[in-house]
């Protein structure tokens, strides 16, 4: 007999419809535990729920107090090679203390003081940027410099070379969403280290990538092949939030236009396919008019906010917060979801949708209603 320990441990079964507690019941578990086995009828209702059961747990952070502590980071925590980037990440009270906003997803604060370099790195994992506030960092992403700036989405998809760079005389903190949880459960991860400098010093307003993609239903023919990730790396906020306010006003016009009355929505989309922008992560931005209350929905799947602008109340299961600029809350798998605003509310929102969709596991409902 081993003298370690199994980690199965058969005691507590409390599962229905057990047999009788015998002791040759009790042999029987004694053996699956020391052989390193474990029966499907003690488990079922944890592996098989009827619909899903997240570890993961509906919660908001203050925007105001990871900005505080960021700084505090700024101040006594160096950024260079090794630990590559000052980022803070969100953890999800219902995932142990590791550094997951959801089983799949990252959020992260990052903080970079003025002259500051992140060092040049690419890694497997999707990634983007999403701005608050301010402005004076550049992304260098395979030598292209990307200026980034208040309500800017910036992807970053995998194993492209990136750093960042602050070229301003300011700090700047903004968000980062990546596919870290995700692709670590599935133990698919490559990292490799690039230069410890950003080579560009360049600061122009509009990428190469930009120049070539961002006009409006036009593609460049230099390009006709499909790519699985945006060639993008800036959506800006000019458009976003001009993509908003049409919506908003052709229903104020008596069309159709938002996806339910007050609520107008648009998703980032890789403009070669017209489907997200990485192969990994969903983004999206929704806009509530004043006086909005939305459906109520839920979707299998989690979720990340960023509320970007204006104020609101939001009730995700049983729990409901007041939330401001800079607020960031999770909705964790067929958790519903409602948003409700008196003044108008903007909210910047990650997911992992099209994990789901590519495999066939995605399913959403609203109020009650399948889709
Ligand atoms: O900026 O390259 O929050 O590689 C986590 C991992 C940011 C980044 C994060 C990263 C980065
Ligand atoms: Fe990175």
């Amino acid at each position: 007999m081993s003298t370690v320990e199994s980690p199965v441990k058969l005691q507590a079964v409390d599962a229905p419809d057990q047999p009788d507690r015998t002791p040759q019941l009790e042999e029987l578990y004694r053996g699956f535990e020391s052989e390193l086995l474990v029966p499907l009828w003690t488990e079922i209702g944890d592996l098989m729920p009827f619909s899903p059961v997240s570890n993961a747990v509906a919660h908001r952070w203050r925007w105001k107090h990871l900005v505080a502590l960021a700084e505090q980071a700024g101040d006594l925590v160096p950024v260079g090679r090794g630990g590559e980037r000052r980022a803070i990440a969100l953890a999800n009270p219902g995932l142990g203390g590791r550094p997951f906003a959801t089983p799949t997803l990252w959020a992260a604060i990052q903080y970079l003081n003025p002259r500051e370099d992140a060092p040049v790195h690419r890694h497997t994992q999707h990634a983007f940027r999403f701005v608050v506030e301010g402005e004076g960092v550049w992304t260098v992403v395979d030598g292209d410099p990307v200026g980034m700036r208040r309500g800017d989405f910036l992807p970053q998809a995998g194993w492209h070379w990136h750093g960042h760079h602050n070229l301003s005389t300011s700090p700047m903190a903004w968000i980062d969403g990546l596919d870290i949880p995700f692709a670590r459960y599935v133990e698919s991860t490559f990292f490799e280290f690039g230069p410890d400098e950003v080579e560009s010093r360049e600061a122009p307003e509009y990428s190469r990538a930009e120049r070539l993609w961002a006009h409006p239903g036009l593609r460049p023919l230099t390009n006709v092949q499909p790519t699985p990730n945006s060639p993008l790396l800036a959506y800006r906020w000019e458009y976003t939030n001009r993509a908003l306010d049409e919506q908003l006003a052709l229903e104020d016009e008596g069309y159709t236009a938002t996806i339910e009355p007050g609520h107008a929505a648009i998703r980032y989309v890789n403009p070669t396919t017209g489907g997200d922008v990485m192969r990994t992560l969903r983004a999206e931005f929704h806009r509530l008019a004043r006086d909005t209350r939305t459906a109520t929905r839920r979707e299998a799947g989690s979720s990340v906010f960023q509320v970007f602008d204006g104020t609101g109340r939001i009730t995700v299961g049983d729990t409901t917060w007041d939330v401001e600029r800079g607020d960031l809350f999770v909705v964790p798998s067929w958790q519903p979801l409602t948003a409700e605003t008196e003044d108008g509310i903007d909210l910047f929102r990650f997911s992992d949708a099209p994990i789901l969709e590519r495999l066939g596991m995605d399913r959403a409902e609203i109020e009650g209603n399948a889709q």
